[in-house]
């Protein structure tokens, strides 16, 4: 496989992004022995956890020094699960010490020093007057928010600012630019297809693997009884890990989710032996398995490698390389290889390419005007319906659900009962360990929630109670029947799915995608439909009445 992409690898790489970014200003690459050479300040954020991260390029262990931050703006912009929190500053807190072993200068501000001002400028403007460095160089971000801070980072701090680039990703925002230039609808196949071609992933010559793009027929079976997935690959917390468990236990102890159990690694050599474990145990039946859920089985046959892979302990071309290997060896199907590999080269890099492309207005559109407050069993879990009970309570134990569960589960309901996009999407943001709005806000606001119009994808992934009972053992334990239509004992995701459509036709009828369930509803009798509309409107009437506002800073809420 090529190191770097085909076609593209000769585009000009966007080291000096910050240089037309406004407030930010190029600076030269040092010459590395001169005599009074620049001092350069290297800042590292906490989703930047690689030795290869681009800021490091060139870095002088004899004069530059890392700046490494835990600042409470982080922590709380929403309120992150206390895993997510935990797993962060342990991954930070190691890498420190590992570079420090090196010989690097690493300036390491805790969250619990009295002098931390709590957020990234303040923090940055401490370490110029400590260092008096002559430049600054960081990683572009991996969020607007963040990019939109640095903008008069070199008007205030009295330095050049240089964001480089994250060439952690195969697809370059400038190449995804591209790609998307010219196009009036982006589809993740199509340029799947191309990614396939550019890094020659799965490709014999310029044809793919087994004569196919996509197998994804073959990846929709429910999980027998009989077949058990393996264990976690859990980590033991070793002592810096313990350290942060009871710092976020002292400090965040009203955020969502429990801290008991953490088994997240936090070192680069831990995610690798993550990473073996997935491909030999569990790849071989992820394709078959992907989109099974199982009461008894949160992580099924799934790899749970994101948050690895967007912290910098993993980087995307070796998962995709490993899994490659596997299949190459005999040792994973094709449709296993294939499936997984999308996920990746596919969707991970089309969701980014994506929020840089269309942020930040992307954030703002609400295409279905959807205007309901989140309910608040999404921080409690106090629901009847089973399959939403289970994947919180899921969440709330690891800071983790599989790509179903947040799809087809909460993400549904959320959809189907017209939840606001933004309430929907700062829930999301934090309660999944390995959440960052470049990944969250696309596979929330577009796939999820359609508030994008469609520009993610083409329908809207709205299902009744039918799909969650073929694809798991959650309906046999509910209080709700998913074969009951309407009336009582009636499975809600039902009515919700029938009046969705109902209630989005001026939006979604002519959608070709949906003329079939269209199709459906037109020859409903209509006082069927006027039952449906009536009862859809009575659940989600007493779901307002049940909420609380899930308002970020009132942490008494989230206990
Ligand atoms: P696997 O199922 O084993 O997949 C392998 C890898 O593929 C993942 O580690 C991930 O890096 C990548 N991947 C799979 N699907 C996607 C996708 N749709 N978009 C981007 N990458 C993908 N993923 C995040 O990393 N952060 C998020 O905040 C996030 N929020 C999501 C919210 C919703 C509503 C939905 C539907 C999906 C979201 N995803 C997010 C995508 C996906 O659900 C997770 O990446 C996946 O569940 C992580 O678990 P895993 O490592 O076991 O993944
Ligand atoms: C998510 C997070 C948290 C909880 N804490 C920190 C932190 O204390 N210091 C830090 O550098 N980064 C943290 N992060 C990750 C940042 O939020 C992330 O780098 C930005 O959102 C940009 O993607
Ligand atoms: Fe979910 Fe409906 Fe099945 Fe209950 S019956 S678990 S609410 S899909």
């Amino acid at each position: 496989m090529a190191t770097r992409m085909g076609p593209a690898a000769d585009m000009a790489t966007e080291r000096d992004i910050g240089a037309d970014q406004p407030g930010t200003s190029p600076a030269p690459e040092p010459a590395a022995t001169e005599v009074g050479a620049p001092k350069t300040l290297v800042l590292i954020l906490g989703d930047q956890l690689s030795r290869e991260i681009a800021a490091l390029d060139g870095f002088d262990a004899g004069r530059d020094i890392v700046l490494m931050v835990e600042v409470a703006q982080e922590t709380t912009y929403v309120p992150h699960h206390k895993q997510k929190i935990a797993f962060i500053l342990s991954a930070m807190r190691h890498l420190a010490a590992e570079l420090t072993e090196e010989g690097i200068a690493v300036d390491y501000v805790r969250l619990d020093d009295p002098a931390n001002t709590g957020s990234f400028t303040g923090e940055l403007a401490r370490a110029v007057a400590r260092h008096s460095p002559t430049r600054i160089v960081v990683t572009e971000p991996g969020e607007w928010r963040v990019r939109r801070m640095m903008d008069d980072w070199p008007e205030r701090f009295g330095v050049p600012v240089q964001i480089r680039d994250d060439d952690r990703f195969l697809c370059s925002r400038a190449e995804f630019r591209a790609w998307a230039d010219g196009r009036k609808a982006y589809r993740m196949e199509f340029f799947y297809r191309e990614m396939r071609r550019r890094t020659g992933l799965l490709m014999e010559g310029d044809e793919p693997t087994g004569g196919r793009w996509n197998f994804d027929a073959e990846n929709r079976k429910r999980l027998p009884a009989t077949l058990t997935p393996p264990r976690r690959a859990g980590v033991e917390p070793d002592a810096i890990t313990r350290e942060v468990l009871a710092l976020v236990a002292a400090r965040f102890p009203d955020h969502f989710g429990d801290l008991d159990g953490f088994a997240w690694a936090v070192t680069r050599q831990d995610a690798l032996s993550a990473l073996e474990r997935f491909i030999s145990e569990a790849l071989p039946h992820f394709g078959d398995y992907q989109d099974a859920m199982a009461q008894a089985e949160p992580f099924v046959f799934h790899a749970l490698l994101s948050p690895y892979l967007n912290v910098g302990l993993l980087q995307a071309r070796e998962v995709c390389v490993a899994a490659e290997r596997a299949f190459r060896a005999g040792q994973a199907p094709l449709n296993a290889t294939e499936g997984f590999i999308r996920q990746i080269l596919g969707w991970r890099e089309y969701v980014r390419g994506i929020y840089w492309l269309e942020m930040p207005a992307y954030a703002q559109t609400n295409a279905l005007s959807a205007q309901r407050p989140l309910p608040w069993f999404y921080w409690s879990g106090e629901t009847a319906m089973n399959c939403l009970a289970t994947t919180i309570a899921d969440t709330r134990r690891h800071a983790y659900a599989h790509h179903i569960q947040r799809l087809m589960v909460t993400g549904n309901f959320a959809l189907l009962a017209g939840i606001r996009p933004d309430e929907i999407e700062a829930w999301y943001l934090a309660v999944y360990c390995d959440a960052f709005e470049w990944v969250e806000l696309p596979n929330v606001h577009g796939m999820v929630m359609h508030a994008d119009g469609g520009l993610l994808a083409s329908k809207p992934y709205a299902a009744s109670g039918a799909y969650i009972d073929r694809m798991s053992d959650y309906c046999g334990r509910c209080a709700f029947d998913p074969k009951i239509k309407t009336g009582p004992g009636a499975c809600p995701f039902n009515v919700l799915y029938w009046n969705f459509l109902i209630e989005n036709r001026a939006t979604l009828g002519r959608n070709p995608r949906l003329a079939m369930p269209y199709k459906t509803l037109d020859r409903m009798p209509a006082d069927r439909t006027a039952t449906i509309a009536r009862e859809a409107t009575a659940f989600l009437d007493s779901l307002d009445q049940a909420q609380a506002p899930p308002v970020a800073g009132q942490q008494d809420l989230f206990a």
